[in-house]
């Protein structure tokens, strides 16, 4: 497994969290328990946050097939017709919010790099700068794409936003060193902007040459081209352009930096179908942490993503809120008073009140693959939460297989995640329609996350057509 490196310089900038401990951690074999002495190692140093299992709540989640006139979805028209539409506008009147809807009108995409002998010859890099409005002074996202040589057609790319610029991905000398104001705390990145310094220092994050000879594509952007990730009352990134009220007030369901974010993943998308280079019906849009919330949110609403994946991505993401494991919504509005909308924070320590929970995200995206991941030592995120969400949207994948006009009955065993206990440590789950896995080891993304990705993506997307 690469050393993780994206996790020093992201170790400066969270606020809390990610405390770690000596010692054994969780069990292998099995059904994975966390480890109890890094639970009481963690509840010693954050005394107001949960980590034992015996201390989560009682809780009922909101059943996903239950419309909210008292209906029972039995059929895959009506989820697709009335229900998905019911928990989507629940989760943006009361978490993410509503960004604006669609492409813009004046958006424009222009290729300003090329080369078709990137990395050594194996590699087509492109360059791409996503201009939202005609202005040019900003703001805009810049794409870096690496697509194998090898493929012998369009290529199914994974997407996915960075934290430290694209130029941090990977050493390659010819990606453009970021202009975006980066967060001051990053080596190599003093006064707000990217330096030299840092031109590859995630690169254990994103084994490019590997995704590349697995036959995929890797497309990323830098998350703060769409807003830089500090609350200022949206005054800059995209907010400052599309906010538009008339004296500068912001309604509670306005859309917060996730909904920023994950609007710009739909923009890379909208660039995808317009470059034949890429299989746009084969893009598995990614993200680790914070940018894990975010492609759960972007793949739940934008059904042109063909598969999502959430690593690591905790409260606001695949956890559920009501299990109050680790951090909770009051911590996170508190710490992140930007990431969702004003709405968010009534349910500040009032998790059974929410509408929603968060397997319905997952439930938003079936009958697409999904696949969540956890890490042993990542309590912060509540890893056994997060395979409850993915346990509980289970029925809503399950209706949708089996009821699909020509899509034949699914063999026995196909929806593993839902009568599965929590498997034990590295014993992914990748037949069925949601994919998890749970490794050993600390809050990241790592190969070994990527090859399980990448697995699952084999599985499920060959049958959109092979190209190389
Ligand atoms: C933490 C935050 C988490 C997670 C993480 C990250 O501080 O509490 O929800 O998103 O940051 O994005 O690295």
């Amino acid at each position: 497994m690469a050393k993780n490196r994206l996790l020093i310089p992201l170790l400066a900038i969270m606020t809390a969290g990610y405390l770690r401990a000596e010692g054994p951690t969780g069990s292998e074999g099995s059904g994975w328990e966390a480890s109890r002495k890094l639970a009481e190692e963690l509840a010693k140093r954050q005394p107001e946050i949960n980590y034992f299992e015996e201390k989560v709540p009682k809780y009922t989640l909101p059943d996903p097939l239950l419309m909210s006139n008292g209906h029972r979805v039995g059929d895959a028209r009506t989820w697709q017709t009335k229900r998905r539409a019911e928990i989507l506008e629940l989760f943006l009147a009361n978490v993410y919010g509503r960004a604006p809807v669609g492409r813009p009108q004046i958006m424009t995409f222009e290729v300003f790099e090329l080369d078709r002998k990137a990395l050594g010859g194996i590699a087509t890099r492109k360059q791409v700068t996503v201009y939202f409005t005609e202005n040019k002074e900003g703001p805009s996202m810049d794409i870096l794409i690496y697509l194998p040589n090898a493929a012998k057609a369009a290529v199914p790319t994974m997407l996915i936003l960075n934290f430290g610029g694209n130029h941090a991905i990977h050493a390659d000398p010819s990606i453009k060193l970021s202009k975006s104001w980066m967060r001051g705390g990053d080596k190599g990145a003093g006064d707000n902007r990217a330096t030299e310094q840092s031109r590859g220092r995630d690169y254990s994050s994103y084994p490019v040459e590997k995704i590349l000879k697995r036959g995929y594509g890797l497309a990323t952007i830098y998350y703060g081209d769409l807003d830089p990730d500090f609350a200022d009352g949206f005054k800059n990134g995209v907010h400052a352009v599309f906010d538009k009220s008339a004296d500068g007030s912001r309604p509670g369901d306005a859309w917060g930096s996730i909904g920023a974010w994950a609007w710009g993943l739909s923009r890379a998308m909208d660039y995808f179908e317009t470059d034949s280079d890429i299989d746009c019906n084969r893009i598995v849009v990614l993200g680790h942490s914070r940018l894990g919330k975010t492609a759960l949110w972007a793949g739940a609403q934008d059904e042109r993503f063909a598969m999502v994946v959430s690593n690591d991505s905790g409260c606001g993401g695949a956890a559920l809120s009501r299990r109050q494991f680790g951090e909770t919504v009051e911590r996170i509005n508190k710490s992140f008073p930007h990431w969702f909308c004003e709405n968010f924070k009534k349910y500040n320590g009032r998790e059974d009140d929410l509408p929603v929970d968060q397997h319905m995200l997952i439930a938003l995206i079936a009958p697409r693959p999904v696949y969540v991941a956890s890490a042993d030592e990542d309590l912060w995120a509540d890893p056994r939460g997060e395979f409850l969400a993915c346990k509980n949207a289970a029925g809503v994948y399950r209706l949708l297989d089996v009821n699909q006009p020509g899509r034949p009955r699914l063999p026995a065993g196909r929806f593993d995640v839902e009568t599965l206990e929590m498997p034990g440590l590295n014993q992914p789950i990748q037949q069925g329609k949601i994919g998890y896995h749970i490794r050993s080891g600390s809050h990241a993304l790592t190969e070994y996350d990527w090859e399980r990705y990448m697995d699952f993506a084999d599985l499920h997307l060959s049958s959109r057509g092979k190209n190389f």
